[in-house]
């Protein structure tokens, strides 16, 4: 292997060395510790350490970095105390997600690291938010993302670099090409010869990098974010390299030709440049074995620091109080002029008056600027914020959902408008499995609203009707809210923007036209997870939320003779259980009413819930009332056969009589 050094001093060349060292001794003692039992599961990133540490060299301290599973080099360059790290290992309390999550699965804003989550593409999304935000701020930094070569075949690798050369964000797309993907070869990975040939596709700047030469890989990769940071642009960076044990250590690597391990043994990193230093009269071997001593003892030391931690004590409350970033509530309401407004005017202003509110807010959605969106909603948006904040977004929302959390590390908030809410599926991943653990996991919030045109009765068929909470109602981390009025719209979408944690906002396009109320003009917000009581009554509860509930009312003014509490939800997650049991208590009758096919939807909970608490007050069984259990469907007389809006009056009436 060669090396050309004549830029580097000796001190930068003995930190390459260290660096390098340092990972390479801190896996020869895991596998020890693996043998004896004392830890679960390693993935091993022997051979690769010139990249995650070249790589690391070669940004600023306060510049991002999302590493793998293999790159304990970027964590060790970064200075992490290596008992936080074994702490993590363990599952303490003093490594970085307090047991909740395992191995790298952590990030750290004080070392500007934010790791991935398994299944490996999302982050390369969060890298665009983050380099977006480094823009918006003229921050002039760059973004290191890594992923395998495996990872690039997920829709979210091509989504990420898509995004990124279209809004040129600053970031370096770090593939290591290791040569297999748990037992797939290259060759039924991908069918190209370099990944690096992919860049050309998306109008991308691409390298390839001997990824186990160290100084090429820092000298290379400093040049190249030297450059990004004085013009910002994403640069596809493929780092040829080989993954020299299995993909975790308990798995083996039989599959993998002896030829190949022994031919890649040649060009390891750690112990060519070793070599190189010595041959250089750079390094002598007492230096050598005075190095590895230090390093030896700072590992034995700090792994005795996290086997004597005690471990973690469970605790419910604790647990359950850091899946949300704390929000207090902050009640805005100086309104005096009200005025009639349609549902879809008041969650124009609402939105417009909170880009107001918030000066670095950003909206970002299909055909949401010049357009205004499919529904208007952002029309005249562009002239008065501008580009930078009302942004266009490629058909991408896998990307669009990650680049919002990587904003949200970054500090700054977003609005992402779904153009309907179906095409949530296409960026269903981060949503639930990103922005909605992030804080449980490592404290980071997710500061995301993303807004959802949904629902039925509108005669547009199985992929642009559903009404699709629940698959979000059952995911802890996110929060569902449902308004059903102009009122409720616009001050519960300002509480969702104020709100740090990532809201999910539906909006029946059905009412969007249909509902008018008076709404004050200005800027107010409502608290979530309260619901609303319509209508008092005495006989029957009736629970629902967004167009039911006004199909609700139609039938109780229809029936004048019963008498009914109406319990508009508002927001389904957090649940306003109280303001329920407090009626169903009253009326000793529930029905909830739910635009979702029956099975699974957020109605059966409510039922059990109230089944479970309310039992004795029941005089009937707690009736649910919901779609079919088919798609939607498109024809007006099979869609009306679909909702349960035409079944809701004679089930009330059947309960009523039970
Ligand atoms: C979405 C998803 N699918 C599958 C897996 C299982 N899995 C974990 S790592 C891995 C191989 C990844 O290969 P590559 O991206 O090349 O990285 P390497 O492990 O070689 O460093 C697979 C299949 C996963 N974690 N996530």
């Amino acid at each position: 292997m060669t090396y050309t050094i004549k830029n580097l001093d000796t001190e930068t060349l003995f930190a390459l060395y260290k660096n390098m060292l340092k990972p390479r001794l801190i896996e020869e003692k895991m596998f020890i510790l693996l043998r004896q039992g004392k830890i679960s599961k390693w993935f091993s990133g022997i051979g690769q350490e010139a990249i995650a540490v070249g790589v690391t060299m070669a940004l600023q301290d306060d510049e991002y970095i999302l590493p793998m599973h293999r790159n304990l080099g970027v964590f060790t360059t970064r200075k992490i105390p290596l008992y936080r790290l074994f702490a993590q290992w363990q599952g303490k309390a003093s490594g970085f997600t307090k047991g909740r999550d395992r191995s790298f699965h952590f990030g750290t804003q004080q070392y500007r690291i934010v790791g991935m989550i398994s299944h490996l593409g999302p982050q390369l999304g969060v890298a665009d938010g983050i380099a977006l935000a480094s823009k918006l701020k003229n921050k002039n930094q760059v973004t290191a993302v890594f992923t395998g070569e495996g990872g690039t075949s997920e829709g979210d690798f091509h989504e990420a670099l898509n995004v990124a050369s279209v809004w040129q964000l600053p970031v370096l797309f770090c593939i290591e090409n290791n040569g297999y993907g748990l037992s797939t070869p290259t060759r039924e990975q991908y069918n190209c010869k370099d990944i690096a040939d992919k860049g050309l596709g998306y109008g991308m700047e691409s390298h390839i990098i001997d990824g186990n030469n160290i100084v090429e890989v820092f000298t290379k990769v400093s040049k190249i974010a030297e450059s990004v940071r004085s013009k910002p642009r994403p640069v596809l960076l493929e780092f040829k390299t080989f993954r020299m044990r299995g993909h975790e250590e308990a798995s083996g690597i039989k599959y993998v030709p002896q030829g190949l391990l022994d031919a890649w043994a040649m060009k390891d990193p750690v112990m060519n440049f070793q070599a190189f230093l010595k041959d250089e009269n750079l390094l002598n071997e007492n230096q050598e074995v005075l190095i590895k001593e230090a390093i030896v003892h700072e590992i034995n030391e700090h792994l005795e620091v996290a086997f004597n931690e005690e471990d973690i004590i469970p605790d419910e409350t604790i647990e359950l109080n850091n899946v949300f970033k704390e929000f207090e509530y902050q009640e805005f309401n100086n309104n005096l002029e009200l005025k009639e407004m349609r549902f879809i005017d008041a969650i124009s202003e609402g939105l417009k008056q909170s880009m107001e509110q918030h000066d670095d807010l950003v909206i970002m959605g299909q055909d949401i600027a010049e357009y205004g969106g499919a529904f208007k909603i952002t029309d005249g948006f562009l002239e008065q914020f501008g580009k930078d904040r009302i942004r266009n977004t490629p058909i991408c929302e896998s990307a669009i959902v990650e680049t919002a959390m990587g904003l949200s590390i970054a500090g700054i908030k977003s609005v992402v408008e779904m153009q309907f809410a179906d095409f949530v599926s296409s960026g269903f991943n981060p949503v639930v499995n990103y922005l909605a653990k992030s804080h449980y996991r490592w404290s980071q919030n997710a500061d995301v609203v993303i807004r959802m045109p949904c629902g039925g009765g509108v005669a547009a068929g199985p992929f642009h009707s559903q009404t699709n909470e629940a698959w979000f109602t059952k995911t802890p981390g996110l929060k569902v809210v449902y308004p059903a009025f102009p009122y409720d719209a616009k001050g519960l979408l300002a509480t969702a923007i104020n709100d740090p944690n990532p809201v999910l906002f539906f909006e029946h396009k059905g009412l969007y036209r249909s509902i008018r109320q008076d709404v004050p003009t200005d800027y107010y917000t409502l608290p979530l997870g309260k619901a609303s009581l319509l209508k008092e009554g005495h006989e029957v509860t009736i629970i629902s939320f967004g167009a039911p509930i006004h199909w609700a009312l139609e039938t109780l003014e229809n029936n004048p003779d019963i008498s009914a509490d109406v319990v508009d939800l508002r927001t389904l997650q957090p649940l306003d259980t109280e303001t329920i049991f407090n009626s169903v208590k009253k009326t000793g009758r529930a029905i909830i009413l739910q635009e979702d096919s029956l099975f699974g939807g957020i109605s059966s909970d409510i039922s059990a819930l109230i089944m479970e608490h309310c039992f004795e007050y029941l005089d009937a069984p707690v009736k649910r009332v919901a779609s079919m259990e088919t798609p939607i469907p498109f024809a007006k007389q099979l869609e009306d056969q679909y909702l349960p809006k035409n079944r809701f009056e004679v089930a009330l009436k059947e309960l009523l009589t039970y």
